[in-house]
């Protein structure tokens, strides 16, 4: 233990900004979504929640080099884009708690997450629904000479949806300021990839629309993230899209706070294996134990907050049932 302290004490502090706020991102979201999982079977939580555990690496990759014009557009396992790209914490609480002060007004749940303030187009719990409309934001980016970049996510399984190629072709058509960001889990829900696709070989089959392509192994935060700063510039003067894909591993089960390795179709090693790579603990290495402990404590008040203003919050008056919903 001592020799642990000395070690600590003497490291040179590269608690640098960068590392800080990379660190301080994947903890918030990883702390936020293991107490939504710790709240779920108390039943305050009303909406069926899609945690992307262990999958965090992806969205602070690509959303910490954004700026704030830039947009993102994400899935129902969206809590991740939400954050990482500055959407209110408060506000997704309380959305997931059903309460008028939720950022969809408690009417739409954790799959339908939107903070325009911050850019956050919306999340959608109809698979691949949200890629055009990333497309349609970054088009009007384009006429109206914004410079601004759209990131919108997608699952593996959202490629195999018709709106994917679509888009695809559109963007590169038109050289449209889109990063595609593919979250590559190797499951639709139940349904191994191998199982639903002829071949493996997606960044190959993106890069027939002319979309230059780059393919993650083990979905390192840092290496998506200077890949994405790099591509920046050029997408912003007219560039066109890039596509990425992030090779990943969901912790927990499909839907839900608990997980799935019992059912048979995923294994625990392949689990273990993953963690190994967990991108906080990866990010915490670059910090010393103090800077650490003080971005622990800030988050685990902000996520405190939160859950306070979720549970003090009113909601929706009966009057409004009607209100905001199309049927
Ligand atoms: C258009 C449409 N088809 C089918 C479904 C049912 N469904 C819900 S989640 C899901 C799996 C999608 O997997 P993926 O896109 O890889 O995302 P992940 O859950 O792995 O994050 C499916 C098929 C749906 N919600 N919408």
């Amino acid at each position: 233990m001592a020799a642990t302290k000395a070690a600590t004490a003497k490291r040179p502090s590269r608690s640098g900004a960068d590392a800080g706020r990379i660190y301080g991102a994947l903890r918030r979201i990883r702390r936020a979504e293991e107490e939504i999982a710790r709240i779920y079977p108390t039943d305050k939580i009303k909406s069926p929640v899609h945690l992307s555990i262990g999958q965090e690496a992806i969205a602070v990759g690509v959303c910490d080099p954004l700026e704030p014009r830039d947009a993102v557009s994400g899935t129902y396992r969206g809590h991740a884009t939400y954050l990482a790209k500055g959407g209110s914490l408060p506000a997704m609480m309380a959305e997931l708690f059903g309460k008028d002060t939720g950022c969809a007004r408690g009417k739409g749940g954790s799959m339908h997450l939107i903070d325009m303030k911050a850019n956050v187009l919306g999340t959608s719990a109809v698979v691949g629904t949200t890629v055009p409309v990333a497309v349609g934001f970054a088009m009007a980016q384009k006429m109206l000479g914004t410079g601004a970049v759209v990131a919108c996510f997608m699952g593996d399984g959202a490629t195999e949806e018709g709106c994917f190629p679509e888009s695809l072709n559109f963007a590169a058509l038109h050289k449209l300021p889109v990063i595609f960001v593919c979250e590559n889990n190797g499951f639709a829900i139940h349904e191994p990839i191998a199982k639903r696709q002829a071949t493996d070989r997606l960044c190959a089959r993106v890069a027939t629309y002319g979309i230059p392509t780059k393919r993650f192994v083990d979905s390192d935060t840092r290496a998506i993230r200077s890949h994405v700063a790099a591509a920046l510039p050029k997408m912003r003067k007219g560039g066109g899209p890039i596509f990425i894909e992030c090779m990943t591993w969901r912790w927990r089960e499909h839907v839900g706070p608990g997980e799935d390795y019992d059912a048979g179709f995923r294994s625990i090693s392949t689990l273990k294996k993953w963690q190994k790579k967990d991108p906080v603990e990866i990010a915490a290495k670059a910090l010393t134990r103090a800077a650490r402990a003080e971005i622990d404590a800030a988050v685990e008040a902000e996520i405190a907050a939160a859950v306070r203003f979720a549970e003090e919050s009113p909601f929706p008056p009966v009057e409004e049932l009607y209100t905001d919903v199309f049927a």
